[in-house]
C-alpha cells in the first residue's frame, strides 16, 4: 500500500532537514539584521538653538552647540529654546541666501533628509519647536538661520570608520557653556559710542566668533526705556546692533514694517527724522538697520540706515515699541515737558 501524504512527509523531514530549516531561519534573520544595522547603529544626537534670559531682553542667536561631530547616517533633533524664532537651514554650495519666509525655496517640517545636494530649510520655528535632519552622506555642512546673518555652525558628518571626537553629555555641556557666555557678556549693556545728550541706544549686539562659525547676542531693549525731553527737543535713537533689526514706532503699527511711514523725512546725514505734535500721533521708523558685512564677490550695500530722530513740538508722555520685538517687551517712554 502506498503511504498516504503525511506519512510521505513525515519520511522525509529528517533531522537534517529540521537543521538546514532552523539554519535556514537563522540565515534570513542574520541577513535582514545586516539590513537593518545602519539604522540600528546610527544614532540621535541633541542640539538646542537660542538662549534667552528670564526678562527675554537678551537673545542670545546661536545654534547650542555651534559645531558639532556625527557618523553618516546619523539624525540631529534641534529644538529651539527661546522666544525669538529662527530657522533651521542647510543651503547648497553656491546657492543665493534666500529670504526666510520664501524658504530655500519651501520649507521643510518635522524631518528632513540633507545630503549637500539639495537644500533643507525649516520655516520659523519658534520655543519648544523641534525639527529633526539625518544626514547619510559624509561631508561638512554650514547651517545658518535665515533670520540672523550671524548665526552660523558646521554639522561634520564622518564615516562611520571613523571615531568621533565627542559624546552627547559633551555637546549638552558645551551648548549651556555657550550660551551663559553669550547671555552673561555685559559689553553691550553700554552705548559703544558716545551720543548726543538726547541719545537712545535701539538695542545693542555682539557677534561672537568660534571655530565654526558666529553667534549672536542681541539686546532686546532700549537703552534708556524712559527718558525726559522738553518740547522742542529732538531725541535720536541709534542701532547699535550689526545683525538685528528694531523699529521706533509711534501709534498704530503698518501693515509692512520695513519702509519708514509717510510722515519721515530723511536728514542731510541720512538719518530718518519725524516731528510729533501729539501723543496721539502716529510714526514708524522702518527697519533701523546696519550695512551687511562686506565679502570679495558680492556687491558693495549701501550704508545702512540705523539712526532715526524725532522732534517733539508738545508736551506730553509719548509711548512707543519696536515693532519687532515689543513682544520680548522692547518699549519705551518719552516724557515731554513744556
Ligand atoms: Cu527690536
Amino acid at each position: 500500500m502506498a503511504p498516504n501524504l503525511e506519512q510521505q512527509s513525515s519520511a522525509r523531514y529528517t533531522p537534517t532537514h529540521y537543521l538546514f530549516n532552523v539554519f535556514g531561519k537563522l540565515r534570513l534573520m542574520l541577513v535582514a539584521g545586516l539590513l537593518l544595522l545602519p539604522q540600528l547603529l546610527a544614532a540621535q544626537w541633541n542640539a538646542t538653538v537660542g538662549a534667552e534670559s528670564n526678562d527675554l531682553g537678551r537673545q542670545g542667536l546661536a545654534f547650542l552647540p555651534n559645531e558639532i561631530w556625527i557618523h553618516a547616517g546619523d539624525a540631529i533633533i534641534w529644538t529651539v529654546e527661546a522666544t525669538e524664532p529662527h530657522t533651521i537651514t542647510f543651503l547648497t554650495d553656491g546657492q543665493i541666501r534666500p529670504p526666510f519666509n520664501v524658504g530655500c525655496p519651501g520649507f521643510s517640517t518635522g524631518s528632513a533628509v540633507f545630503d549637500g545636494s539639495s537644500c533643507v530649510t525649516s520655516p520659523l520655528l519658534f520655543k519648544d519647536a523641534k525639527i529633526t535632519v539625518s544626514f547619510p552622506v559624509a561631508g561638512n555642512f554650514k547651517l545658518v538661520c535665515l533670520l540672523h546673518s550671524d548665526m552660523t555652525g558646521i554639522v561634520h558628518v564622518l564615516d562611520p570608520s571613523q571615531t568621533l571626537p565627542h559624546d552627547q553629555e559633551f555637546y549638552d555641556r558645551l551648548a549651556q557653556t555657550e550660551a551663559r557666555a553669550l547671555l552673561d557678556d555685559r559689553d553691550t549693556t553700554k552705548p559703544k559710542h558716545l551720543h548726543s545728550k538726547n541719545g537712545v541706544t535701539v538695542g545693542g549686539g555682539e557677534v561672537v566668533a568660534t571655530g565654526a562659525g558666529t553667534d549672536t547676542l542681541s539686546v532686546m531693549r532700549f537703552s534708556d526705556p524712559v527718558i525726559t525731553v522738553h518740547s522742542g527737543d529732538t531725541l535720536e535713537w541709534t542701532n547699535e546692533d550689526s545683525t538685528t533689526s528694531h523699529t521706533v514706532t509711534f501709534g498704530t503699527e503698518p501693515q509692512d514694517l520695513v519702509p519708514p511711514s509717510a510722515n519721515v523725512t530723511v536728514d542731510p546725514d541720512g538719518a530718518r527724522h519725524a516731528v510729533l505734535n501729539s501723543p496721539s500721533d502716529s510714526v514708524h521708523s522702518g527697519f533701523l538697520q546696519a550695512a551687511p558685512q562686506d565679502r570679495v564677490g558680492l556687491a558693495q550695500a549701501q550704508p545702512g540706515v540705523t539712526r532715526f530722530r524725532v522732534t517733539f513740538s508738545k508736551p506730553g508722555i509719548y509711548q512707543y515699541i519696536c515693532a519687532l520685538h515689543d513682544g520680548l517687551g522692547m518699549k519705551g517712554k518719552v516724557i515731554v515737558l513744556p
